[in-house]
């Protein structure tokens, strides 16, 4: 594989996008699997139910509520290198979340990624603001909704335009376990699940410390999880914040 440096370069300069084959083995992939499809409803956020009845889409939240394996997999020594090498080390976690493609489920949109959406452009790919996971939970093949991307679109500094994205975008196939990590601005979408089972991606947005995360509440875990949180998990919570901007601090009034 190579190494972190190199795959910040290619999500910065390159492609936007790198393809991280086999990260954990099938079998944790299918536990975090059964998991996320038994999961039961997640919150509304902003009034927007987790089931979309049109594109047949699901998203799970709460993912540091639903057992050990995610704390786990959050901090993958090769995601969190990347994210590092991108973000800074007291980068943060700003979202983290699953998305289940249903049989029959339709594209969900091409779209940029948190915090871009939130922001007026025009963007600029430096310094990147978030890096994006797409995890396999599963194969994701030509049929069963693999995730569309536009190589090098980061570049373009803005969100997709319909057009171009449906003239240059790629699908991106692999096997469960794998991950897709990429620029925020890199413009992606799902594509049609044509099988008979659901599709199920783990999505974790790793921000820069100064962003507010995705989702205000992502701190807030239960007693037990922060008992044995690991000094990583804790940075990922946010609980280095006050260290870090001390460490700025004196970086900026010193000599
Ligand atoms: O699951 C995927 O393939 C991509 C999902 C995605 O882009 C999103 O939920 O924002």
């Amino acid at each position: 594989m190579a190494s972190a440096s190199e795959i910040a370069h290619e999500i910065i300069e390159g492609n936007g996008y790198a393809i991280l084959p086999s990260l954990i083995d099938r079998s944790e992939a299918a536990s975090a699997r059964t998991i996320l499809l038994s999961a039961g409803e997640s919150p509304l956020v902003a009034g927007i139910p987790a089931r979309n009845e049109t594109t047949r889409q699901r998203t799970v939240r709460d993912l540091l509520h639903r057992g050990e394996i995610f704390e786990r997999l959050v901090q993958h020594p090769v995601l969190i290198a990347v994210a590092e090498e991108l973000l800074g080390d007291d980068m943060t976690l700003s979202s983290y979340a699953a998305r289940i493609l249903e049989p029959g489920a339709r594209e969900m949109g091409a779209h940029v990624d948190y915090p871009y959406w939130a922001m007026r452009g025009p963007f600029s790919v430096r310094p990147p603001l978030m890096l994006q996971v797409i995890w396999m939970m599963q194969d994701f093949t030509a049929d069963n909704g693999a995730t569309l991307v536009v190589p090098a679109s980061q570049h373009r500094g803005m969100p997709p335009d319909p057009a171009s994205f449906a003239r240059d975008a790629v699908k991106v196939t692999g096997g469960a376990g794998s991950a897709i990590v990429s620029h925020g601005l890199l413009w992606h979408d799902t594509s049609p699940n044509r099988t008979a089972e659901p599709r199920v991606s783990l999505l974790i947005n790793y921000g820069h410390k100064v962003i507010r995360p995705m989702e205000p509440a992502i701190a807030e875990v239960a007693p037990e999880v922060m008992r044995r949180a690991t000094p990583k998990l804790r940075q990922l919570l946010g609980m280095n914040f006050g260290d870090s901007l001390r460490r700025d601090l004196r970086r900026r009034y010193s000599g």
